[in-house]
């Protein structure tokens, strides 16, 4: 370090569950490095490729720096800069006009491109109450394993993350660990050094599923078939914990009889695998001790990816694995944090107010409908902050069309001129995360971070809660809340639970919980138990138990398109993010389909040649990979391209359908058949 230089903590913000603590250098105002706290466990002094690269994409020269209005038609891109003043008085305006016809015409949308629980939902959220704007479901990642996850353990809790080091099985089931759960992999590498089996199941043969002594490549959306026939032979062999099921869960005959249906000869056909991988895999299970599950949500993406969640959170139990602490399964941790949610973004402020809710998985149709009684008026403005709609939502042709409308408002609040931005009418340049306040929570562990600014806001970035805070102001919204700083934000979003000068002091806080939180049962469900059966499902109308409910878009049903298409994470990317980075994207190198070579050999196509993937929702042109990391019956087009850095101006999300999954209202991704051939012969 030069002597003017000094190191800030900081957390990092990004959709991630590792949420590493984050030490910043600065020198001469400039952020210079930033590295990962050894101080933290959970970080271990190592960061991803993509963070390590923090200062290139907060330094980066296309980072936008002033607000701009649109000058040219909708989605040409083509602005030019304007003074915060006159952006925010006219926004303003717009909106107030708006508003006194109907503010369920404004809707705010965004998601996690900051997961920090200020620059979040924080102000953003006092003011759509304030303004009584519709209300956004916030479905586009996790909600169909979140519902699952409450219906079956009565939260989004689980193991704690650190004891997955000392299990002696590891499933990783639906999971890119390497590439998206760095963190994790290495207590994995640390389990299998003291003799742990690693299994993966995914349709890919990831580099993680490279790493484990076992990889079982089912077909998309057959995991729920997986699991029953795992339950058929623990139930047959007699590995149940009966003890445990009998004191601590609900629904044991039910499931029983559910599950006797389900012999490994007809999951593997279901799954695509061979039978004897289904009965070693029950073996290990029921066997092993303590056996331990990291799902993640690449499952969960497809029709019945709530089902397949609840099936895959009963088995635990029935091995009574959660009496260890290296037992057990884990999904997401977050709803071990005791957020003060109403106290931070403030739903009080609607008075009796009810706005409508929308869904952000069917923003494409939901642009693009009418005002009727049962929908209510038609969404005239937008506000955009935290995401990329234009890329991430499914059935990007029909998103595209909506943000073109030209009686549409959009105002976008970002970072960089993403393929959304270029559809806003102003465009409001935002900081990062070296540049403000913010509290983070996390999926993959349970300690709280708190971020501080590292530098001054570049140019004339400002924090999401500076702009909403102004818009308040013109909106004529007098309320106290909307005069609270950033830190006491953050103050107020976990309140007196967490230790804020621990916080302050090293950067995270760590969660007081119990090692094995339900070796004695004790789940957060009504029953307090581990609910095989969900009697609040079955109030509903739907099943108390959990099944395999087949894909919407199921391979075999259709002639003119045989191929299963999922489309997850590319390593060096998050989502969106990055890929406009470009020492990352020369990396990943251009978008990429990978096919198998025997699906290639049908279609002659050749690797590193253009093809056109396509649906009746659109077309995607990418290169082709041939490669054994596909499997059979199943191509991989890697995520998630800006639309306009690829071939023809459109990405994955061309291809993908706005149906929503069984449980949660989230989207089917990786529920998809597409077909493939040669650039030249279309
Ligand atoms: N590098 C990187 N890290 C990321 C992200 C990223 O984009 N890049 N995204 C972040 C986000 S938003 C999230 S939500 C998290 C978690 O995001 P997830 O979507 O869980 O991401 P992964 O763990 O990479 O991948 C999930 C795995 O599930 C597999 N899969 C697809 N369909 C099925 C199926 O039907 N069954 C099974 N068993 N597996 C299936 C895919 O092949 C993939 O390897 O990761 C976060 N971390
Ligand atoms: N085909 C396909 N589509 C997918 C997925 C998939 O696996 N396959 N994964 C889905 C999943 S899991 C998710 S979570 C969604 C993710 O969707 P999004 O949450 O939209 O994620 P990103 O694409 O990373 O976009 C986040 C944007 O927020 C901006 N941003 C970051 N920090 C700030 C800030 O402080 N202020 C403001 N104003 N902006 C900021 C970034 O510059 C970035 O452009 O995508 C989904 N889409
Ligand atoms: S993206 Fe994940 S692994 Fe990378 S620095 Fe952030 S939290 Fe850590
Ligand atoms: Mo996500």
């Amino acid at each position: 370090m030069t002597p003017d230089a000094h190191r800030v903590l900081g957390a990092c913000p990004h959709d991630c569950p590792d949420t590493c603590s984050l030490v910043t250098t600065v020198e001469n105002g400039v952020a210079v490095r930033v590295q990962g706290n050894p101080k933290h466990r959970h970080t271990d002094g190592v960061l991803c490729a993509k963070v390590s690269k923090y200062t290139e994409r907060t330094h980066h020269p296309e980072r936008l720096l002033t607000p701009l209005k649109r000058v040219g038609p909708k989605g040409s891109g083509q602005f030019a800069p304007v003074s915060w003043d006159e952006a925010l008085d006219d926004i303003a305006q717009r909106l107030k006009a708006i508003a006194a016809r109907d503010p369920q015409a404004i809707l705010p949308y965004s998601y996690a491109g900051t997961m920090g629980l200020v620059q979040g939902e924080g102000m953003a959220g006092r003011f759509f109450h304030r303004l009584g704007a519709s209300l956004l479901d916030r479905t586009i990642c996790a909600s169909a394993g979140a519902e699952a996850l409450t219906q079956t353990l009565g939260n989004k809790v689980g193991m704690k993350v650190e004891h997955f080091a000392e299990a002696k099985l590891i499933l990783i089931w639906g999971s890119n660990a390497i590439g998206s759960n760095l963190h994790f992999w290495r207590l994995a590498q640390q389990a299998k050094r003291d003799g742990a089996r690693l299994v993966c199941i995914d349709p890919r043969r990831t580099e993680t599923a490279e790493k484990c002594h076992e990889h079982l490549a089912i077909r998309p959306g057959t995991d729920a078939a997986l699991a029953f026939a795992l339950m058929h032979e623990l139930i047959v062999h007699n590995w149940i914990d009966h003890d445990y099921v009998q004191r601590h869960t609900l629904g044991w005959d039910q499931l029983r009889e559910r599950a006797l249906q389900w012999p490994p000869t007809r999951a593997a056909e279901v799954c695509g695998i061979p039978v004897e991988q289904i009965t070693q895999l029950a073996r290990d299970y029921g066997t092993t001790k303590p056996a331990a599950i990291r799902l993640n949500y690449g499952m969960q993406r497809v029709r019945g990816g709530g089902n397949a969640v609840r099936a895959v959170a009963c088995l635990p139990a029935l091995v009574g694995a959660w009496r260890h602490r290296a037992g057990g399964l884990l999904l997401s941790s977050s709803g071990h944090f005791p957020v003060n949610r109403a106290a931070l973004q403030r739903p009080d402020l609607l008075g009796e107010r009810r706005p409508r809710t929308i869904n952000m998985s069917t923003i494409g149709d939901d642009l693009l409908r009418p005002a009727s009684p049962a929908f209510g008026p038609a969404i005239e403005a937008l506000i955009v902050y935290n995401s990329n709609p234009v890329a991430v939502a499914p059935d990007s042709s029909k998103v595209a069309k909506g943000f073109q409308r030209d009686n549409l408002f959009t105002v976008v609040l970002e970072q960089f001129q993403t393929d959304t931005a270029d559809m806003a009418d102003y465009v409001l340049p935002a900081t990062t995360q070296l540049e403000h306040w913010d509290i983070h929570t996390s999926y993959g562990h349970t300690d709280v971070l708190l971020n501080r600014p590292a530098i001054e806001p570049l140019g004339e970035a400002r924090p999401n809660t500076e702009v909403f805070r102004q818009l308040a102001r013109r909106m004529g919204f007098t309320d106290a809340c909307f005069d609270d700083d950033d830190l006491s934000l953050c103050r107020t979003a976990l309140g007196e639970k967490v230790d804020f000068n621990a916080l302050l002091e090293h950067g995270f806080a760590t969660l007081a919980l119990p090692e094995a939180p339900f070796a004695d049962g004790h789940f957060p469900t009504p029953s307090g138990k581990c609910e095989f059966f969900s009697q609040r499902l079955a109030d509903q109308g739907l099943d108390g138990l959990p099944d395999h409910l087949p894909n919407a878009e199921l391979a075999g049903t259709s002639e003119r398109y045989p191929l299963a298409m999922i489309s997850p994470p590319a390593r060096n990317f998050l989502n969106s993010s990055f890929v406009n980075v470009k020492s990352l994207r020369d990396i990943e190198g251009e978008p990429l389909l990978e096919i198998h070579p025997l699906d290639a050999k049908a279609r002659h196509i050749r690797s590193g040649e253009v093809v056109r993937v396509f649906n009746d929702r659109g077309e995607y042109r990418c290169t082709a990979r041939v490669s054994e990391r596909a499997r059979p019956g199943v191509v991989n087009g890697l995520g998630i391209w800006w639309r306009k850095l690829g071939l023809n101006g459109t990405n994955v999300n061309e291809l993908t359908s706005q149906r929503l999954t069984d449980l949660g209202r989230a989207p089917t991704f990786y529920d998809c058949l597409v077909e493939v051939a040669p650039a030249e012969a279309g």
